[in-house]
Order: structure tokens, then C-alpha cells, then sequence
């Protein structure tokens, strides 16, 4: 990092209709697979979807509501209410478009663009396209539509141009401290989340019967658009401490899953199949546990 140049910090979200690239735009910024960092870092109710440090710029690339619904009526305006204040919450917004093909599902989007913040057009898939002309009679028209900052035609599959994406994002991204290590891009932090919550509850149901700590360890984390997958494992000391936690006819066990699951679906804000099981292991410390967590097995 430049010590004379001050740091700075930004939200940004990326919005389009479905199929553009969105998706595949926000994987290729970030450089990785986007991964999710905890809700508790954040500083506004958007949902974080990968961070990208570079030099003294850090990009949040946060998920915007309701983009992908339709519906009528009172339902749409209020929606469409949602996604406006959203979008006023972040410092820059990227509207991805497919280049070539504008349709109603674009159209419907740029009445949701806040005109109080920078909003950058990426004209996307440009390597899908044979005649340049073209594509610059398309550009040309799309910036009638809209008082866009920037335009800046990419492709987020072949990685063209998005350097120039990242500078444009970049002169945008108000001054302030980094809100993330620099290498951030984990989801151990949900991970670590999602494991203190199940041990809550086993704490608030047997904790006065336990007579050592458990300890909670994912084992496995399998999640994408649809949901997560998640298999977490009690870790007690001893074989008697393991009726205690089952409970009668294993109801405490039940028990402690059903309210753990509820409190992660709120967390990760998708559904989840949670598989809680108990294990026993002699000297098994919470030290342990803590490394493994963090990845040191
Ligand atoms: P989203 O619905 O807006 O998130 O779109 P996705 O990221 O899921 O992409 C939709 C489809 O477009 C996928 O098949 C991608 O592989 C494809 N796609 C995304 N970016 C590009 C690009 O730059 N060029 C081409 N040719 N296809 C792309
Ligand atoms: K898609
Ligand atoms: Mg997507």
C-alpha cells in the first residue's frame, strides 16, 4: 500500500436482468470464486458477495434484492421500492447488459438506477459479437437510455476490459478504511458463525448437564444459489455425556438442529440441510477445534 495516497473503501452492486453475466462479472472482479463473508462485518443490510483488494482500493461487491422478481401491481412498486433505497445505499453501481441484445427485462431495470450515485453500464459478452459497427451504433443508443458515468464494453468470460472496469469502479470509491483483510474471500466466517449457533443452542439446552465443553466443528459446507449443504459435528469427551445430549428418544438432538437450522437460513438467507451428529474424542480440546476451523488440520 502507497502511504501517501489515502486508502479507500467502497460498495458496489451489480445489477441486470437475468443472464447477462452478473454472475460470472462479480466471479472474474473478485478473481475467485465469490465467496461470502459474514453479515456481522457489514455496514449495510446488503448481503456481501466478495471483496477485491487492490492496493489501497477495497471493493465490496454486495447482492442487490429482488432484482430477478416479477410481479404486478402493488407488489412491483414495492419492490421496486426495495431495490431503489438498496441501490442508494451503495457508493457505485455496475448495470450489466448483454451487448447486442437490449430487451424489456433491461428497460425495466434503468427506471431502478439511483440518480444520485455513479452508475457504470458494462456491455457484456463483447466477444460474442463479430461486427465492431455494430456494437458501437448499440452503445451509442444505450447511453440515451440513461445518465450513465461510464460506458465500458467487457467480457467477463475472456476477461476483456475488465481492468478498465476496475478503474472506472475505482475513481468512484469514496475515501476510508479497508472494512476487510486483504485476503479476505472466505467463508469462514459463516462457517464459524453457523458452528457457534448450533453450540448456543446445545448450551442453552444441556449446558448446566454437560459437565466439560463441547465443541462444534463443521465438517462439511456445500453451498451455492440454491442452498447450502452443511454437516456439523458435536465433539464430546466421554461416551456418557452422549445420552445427555441425545435427550430422550434423541429430542434434545432434534431439537438443537431444527432451531440452529433456522437461526443459519437466516443467516445465509437461503434454505438449509443440516446434518448434526455427535462424536467422541478423548482430549479434544477447544484449542483444536479453533485451529481446524481456521483451516489447520
Ligand atoms: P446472471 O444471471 O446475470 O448472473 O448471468 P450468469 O453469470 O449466470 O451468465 C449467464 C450466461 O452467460 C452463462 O452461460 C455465462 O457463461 C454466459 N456469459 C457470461 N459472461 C459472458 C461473456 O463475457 N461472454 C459470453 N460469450 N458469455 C458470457
Ligand atoms: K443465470
Ligand atoms: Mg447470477
Amino acid at each position: 500500500m502507497n502511504a501517501s495516497t489515502p486508502s479507500r473503501c467502497g460498495f458496489v452492486a451489480i445489477v441486470g436482468r437475468p443472464n447477462v453475466g452478473k454472475s460470472t462479472l462479480g466471479n472474474a472482479l473478485v478473481g475467485a470464486k465469490l465467496s461470502i463473508v459474514s453479515r456481522k462485518a457489514q455496514t449495510t443490510r446488503h448481503r456481501i458477495h466478495g471483496v477485491l483488494t487492490r492496493d489501497q482500493d477495497q471493493f465490496v461487491f454486495v447482492d442487490t434484492p429482488g432484482f430477478q422478481t416479477r410481479h404486478g401491481g402493488a407488489m412491483n412498486r414495492m419492490m421496486n421500492r426495495v431495490v431503489t433505497q438498496a441501490l442508494a445505499e451503495v457508493d457505485v453501481v455496475v448495470h450489466v447488459v448483454e451487448a447486442g441484445k437490449w430487451s424489456a427485462g433491461d428497460a425495466g431495470v434503468v427506471p431502478l438506477l439511483p440518480r444520485n450515485r455513479p452508475v457504470i453500464l458494462a456491455v457484456n459478452k463483447v466477444d460474442a459479437v463479430k461486427d465492431k459497427n455494430a456494437l458501437f451504433a448499440y452503445v451509442s443508443r444505450l447511453m440515451e437510455q440513461f445518465p450513465y458515468a461510464a460506458v465500458v464494453p467487457v467480457s467477463a468470460l475472456r476477461d476483456v476490459q475488465l481492468d478498465i472496469l476496475i478503474q472506472e469502479l475505482a475513481r468512484h470509491l469514496p475515501e476510508g478504511e479497508h472494512l476487510f483483510e486483504p485476503d479476505t474471500l472466505t467463508d469462514r466466517p459463516l462457517r464459524f458463525l453457523a458452528a457457534e449457533l448450533i453450540r448456543e443452542k446445545i448450551f442453552r439446552l444441556v449446558g448446566d448437564e454437560l459437565p466439560y465443553g463441547c465443541t462444534v466443528v463443521i465438517e462439511q459446507w456445500e453451498e451455492n444459489a440454491e442452498g447450502a449443504r452443511i454437516a456439523a459435528c458435536v465433539v464430546i469427551e466421554r461416551d456418557s455425556h452422549r445420552p445427555i445430549l441425545l435427550g430422550a428418544g434423541g429430542q434434545h438432538m432434534k431439537r438443537i438442529a431444527t432451531e440452529a437450522r433456522q437461526d443459519i437460513v437466516r443467516l445465509l438467507e437461503k434454505p438449509v440441510f443440516l446434518d448434526v451428529y455427535i462424536k467422541v474424542r478423548k482430549g479434544w480440546s477447544d484449542r483444536e477445534a479453533a485451529l481446524r476451523e481456521l483451516g489447520y488440520e
